[in-house]
């Protein structure tokens, strides 16, 4: 504890001295989620990174997310706690099976979830999160759409449209977890409790939710519903806010294995390290960035 207060207050420190702000995704420890700036999913944290004066963003949250911040804010210093945390989802798409790809369905447009690498994003023609994916779809004009790298959102949005998608088979380690059978044993064990849901999550334990939504969706969801208890099908890290915006309100998480192993790399001592030594930096080469940014601003521009 004491420790931890000493390292809070360091962070203070650093933080006026670079001029530097935090920024945590919503399935960072709590720790960080504490002393973050702002915290949020990766769409709003992306619109944060592009509106932002300070000159260092420390991004709390995996790599591709620190790289749409450097995407989106280019001369600033963008600074990750630890670089090995990565995303298992962005990694199952590469360029040259993208390529090969769009060869084939030349007159399809590239619709590419925010958790994929810049080269990817630099080969895509808009971008979404799992927040704005159905009106993304539904802006687009051709009526083909080559998806990647979810399988289980682009089933979700393909729900929403008449476009033919050809949709990329990668998935999240963590959300794909979660079968039919430990939403049934739960609701046997809460039978008051609504399930809300993630899209990254299977197709069979979406069509079981009460509720469908990103994490934004979620927390705004169980901020205004009537009901007093939730087994929440997304990650365990966004019990801090929901906890936050609902004191009176039980949560259950629908799984123990809803965790996601990348996600809780980072933790205070290296958040407070990185801004000491000003390591490890985000780095995406110029040509990929500015690629990769006109996918990004289309989607900002369709969702504001
Ligand atoms: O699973 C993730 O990494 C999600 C849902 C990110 C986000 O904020 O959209
Ligand atoms: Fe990637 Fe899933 Fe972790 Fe999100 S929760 S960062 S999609 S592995």
């Amino acid at each position: 504890k004491q420790r931890n207060l000493e390292l809070k207050e360091r962070l203070l420190q650093l933080k006026k001295e670079r001029n530097a702000i935090i920024l945590a995704h919503y399935y960072q420890r709590d720790e960080i989620q504490e002393v973050a700036d702002f915290r949020g999913d990766s769409f709003l944290l992306a619109q944060k990174a592009a509106e932002t004066d300070a000159d260092v963003i420390v991004f709390c949250g995996v790599h591709f997310m620190g790289e749409s911040a450097k995407i989106l804010a280019p001369d600033k210093t963008v600074l990750i706690p630890d670089e090995r945390a990565g995303c298992p989802m962005a990694d199952m798409v590469n360029v040259e099976g993208l390529r090969a790809l769009k060869q084939k369905h030349p007159n399809a447009t590239v619709v590419t979830y925010i958790n994929s690498s810049a080269e990817i994003k630099a080969e895509t023609d808009i971008c979404c999160t799992s927040a704005n994916a159905v009106k993304v779809i539904q802006s687009v004009d051709s009526d083909e759409i080559i998806w990647v790298p979810d399988k289980n959102l682009g089933h979700y949005v393909s729900q929403y449209t008449d476009k033919k998608m050809i949709i990329w088979e990668g998935y999240c380690n963590t959300h794909d977890m979660l079968t039919v059978k430990d939403v049934e044993e739960m609701r046997s064990k809460y039978p008051n409790a609504e399930f809300v849901v993630h899209p990254e999550c299977r197709p069979e334990v979406v069509e079981m939710a009460d509720f469908v939504g990103s994490t934004t969706g979620i927390l705004k969801y169980c901020k205004q519903a009537e009901a007093k208890e939730f087994i929440v099908g997304t990650e365990d890290g966004t019990g801090y806010q929901l906890r936050l915006d609902s004191p009176d309100k039980t949560f259950h998480f629908a799984s123990k294995f809803l965790v996601c192993p990348n996600m809780k790399v980072n933790n205070l001592k290296k958040l407070v390290r990185c801004l000491e030594t000003m390591q490890p930096q985000i780095y995406v080469p110029p040509q990929v960035a500015d690629k990769a940014r006109r996918s990004l601003e289309r989607m900002l521009e369709v969702t504001v």
